[in-house]
């Protein structure tokens, strides 16, 4: 079978971390080779520009220089790890990917999105995941989680996190207008409900996602 791109997306302590595992868990289980990995992130270097874009104590950042290093990290990923992996047939299963320009970048940040397609185009070509799990959860619920999480790691916010609300609710509808836009590629978590709930819908929506890949591949 061909290699398949699953990216998860979703607010703050929405749970896409926690999935994680027990998505690539599941798709193993049923045979498929499989890679986890982030945006943005993934490669040493796409790492060390994560590193720069999370630092909260440098000054703050250019909204075009915090887009182009989106890209860039994506640029790097995706030629070094992600296409790789997939030529080879694996399946890849990143936590955020381009989806999140458009709702942090895009929405959030008020960048023009023609600008983001612009950028989309550029590094990714027609290149899209082929499924995208979105996990919606009410900001404020999320904000709890992440608070509990802090206090439990003895964590703090990064840069991103330190944002008013109104930018998460922005996200949360850009999300959710991309989700609208592209009904064939996402599909909608409810994130309020409990991990077992979460966990039972995902399996749902991968059990029909792998189906559909067994039938495109006969
Ligand atoms: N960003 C961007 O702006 N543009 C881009 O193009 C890309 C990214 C790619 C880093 O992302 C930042 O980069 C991110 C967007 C920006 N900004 N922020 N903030 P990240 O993915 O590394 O970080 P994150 O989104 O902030 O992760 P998060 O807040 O940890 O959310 P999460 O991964 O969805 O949640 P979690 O860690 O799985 O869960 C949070 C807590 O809730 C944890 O204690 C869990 O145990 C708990 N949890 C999870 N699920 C449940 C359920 N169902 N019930 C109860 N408790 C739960």
């Amino acid at each position: 079978m061909q290699g398949r791109f699953i990216t998860l997306e979703g607010g703050e302590g929405a749970g896409k971390t926690s999935s994680v595992a027990f998505i690539v868990d599941y798709l193993r289980s049923q045979s498929i080779d499989t890679l986890a990995t982030r945006e943005p992130g993934g490669t040493e270097v796409s790492e060390a520009i994560r590193a720069v874009l999370l630092d909260k104590s440098l000054p703050s950042m250019h909204a075009d220089t915090e887009l182009l290093l989106m890209f860039a990290a994506r640029q790097e990923h995706l030629v070094r790890k992600i296409l790789p992996a997939l030529a080879a047939g694996q399946w890849v299963v990143c936590d955020r990917f381009t989806d999140a320009t458009y709702a942090y970048q895009g929405y959030g940040r008020a960048q023009a999105l023609e600008r983001i397609q612009q950028l989309e185009a550029w590094v990714q070509g027609t290149f899209h995941p082929h499924l995208t799990l979105l996990f919606d959860i009410d900001v404020e619920l999320g904000f709890q989680r992440v608070r509990t999480r802090y206090a439990a790691q003895q964590t703090q916010a990064d840069r991103f996190e330190q944002e008013h609300i109104s930018f998460f609710e922005r996200v949360r509808r850009g999300y959710l207008v991309r989700a609208a836009h592209y009904p064939d590629q996402f599909r909608v978590v409810d994130a309020s409900q409990s991990l077992e709930r979460v966990q039972h819908d995902i399996k749902q929506y991968l059990m029909e996602f792998i189906q559909q890949a067994k039938a495109q591949h006969v």
